[in-house]
């Protein structure tokens, strides 16, 4: 299986590139983000809980997105691979990923990294947010706090797969097509 973790700063193109990746690889898209949104959106107990913290720019807690991405390991068996997006963002994160795909007798490929500068990833989210309602991305203040949350907890992931040999680099600004090239001729070198 072909199991990747697109991983970068708020608003550097991971769901956007993950759009393009799932077509040209037929894999299954799990963006955390996206799932928490879907909780929201039906109103669940854990959507007003993951609203709130959210709204803020803070993360959601580290058992309540593990479980959310166990649940939908478990719900799509015989796949060609998954794309994690926007998770792991903690440590902790990454050690119960490696752990639940040990069980499925799987693991990570490779982790690709996109890298955008703290200017281009505050226009972007801010241009999002005049259209899009994500409360997340209409204030500059919330938007500066969720990339200090990324920086705090989020770049040791980087470290974690470092030192696991799969970390792979990809300057996200340009084209969308120029940066989904530059991410398929990683993916083409993985083993
Ligand atoms: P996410 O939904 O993961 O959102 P994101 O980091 O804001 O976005 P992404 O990087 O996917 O950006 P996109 O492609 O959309 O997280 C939201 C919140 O959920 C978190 O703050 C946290 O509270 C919670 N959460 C999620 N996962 C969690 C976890 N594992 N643990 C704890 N909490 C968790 O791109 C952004 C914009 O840029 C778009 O408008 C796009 O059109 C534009 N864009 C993309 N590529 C571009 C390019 N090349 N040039 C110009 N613009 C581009």
């Amino acid at each position: 299986m072909l199991n990747l973790v697109l991983f970068g700063p708020p608003g550097a193109g991971k769901g956007t590139q993950s759009q393009k990746l799932i077509e040209k690889y037929q894999l299954i898209h799990l963006s955390t983000g996206d799932i928490l949104r879907n909780e929201i959106s039906k109103g669940t107990t854990l959507g007003l809980e993951a609203k709130k913290l959210m709204d803020e720019g803070k993360l959601v807690p580290d058992e309540v997105v593990i479980g959310m991405i166990s649940n939908k390991l478990t719900e799509n068996p015989n796949v060609k691979g998954f794309i994690f997006d926007g998770f792991p963002r903690t440590v902790a994160q990454a050690e119960a990923l490696d752990a639940l795909l040990q069980k499925h007798n799987e693991r990570i490929a490779g982790m690709i990294s996109l890298e955008v500068n703290e200017d281009e990833l505050e226009k972007r989210l801010l241009l999002r947010g005049k259209d899009s309602g994500r409360a997340d991305d209409a204030n500059p203040e919330i938007i500066r706090k969720r990339i200090a949350e990324y920086q705090s907890k989020t770049t040791p992931v980087a470290n974690f797969y470092k030192q696991q040999g799969k970390l792979n680099t990809v300057y996200g600004i340009g084209s969308i097509d120029d940066i989904f090239k530059k991410i398929s001729e990683v993916i083409e070198k993985l083993n």
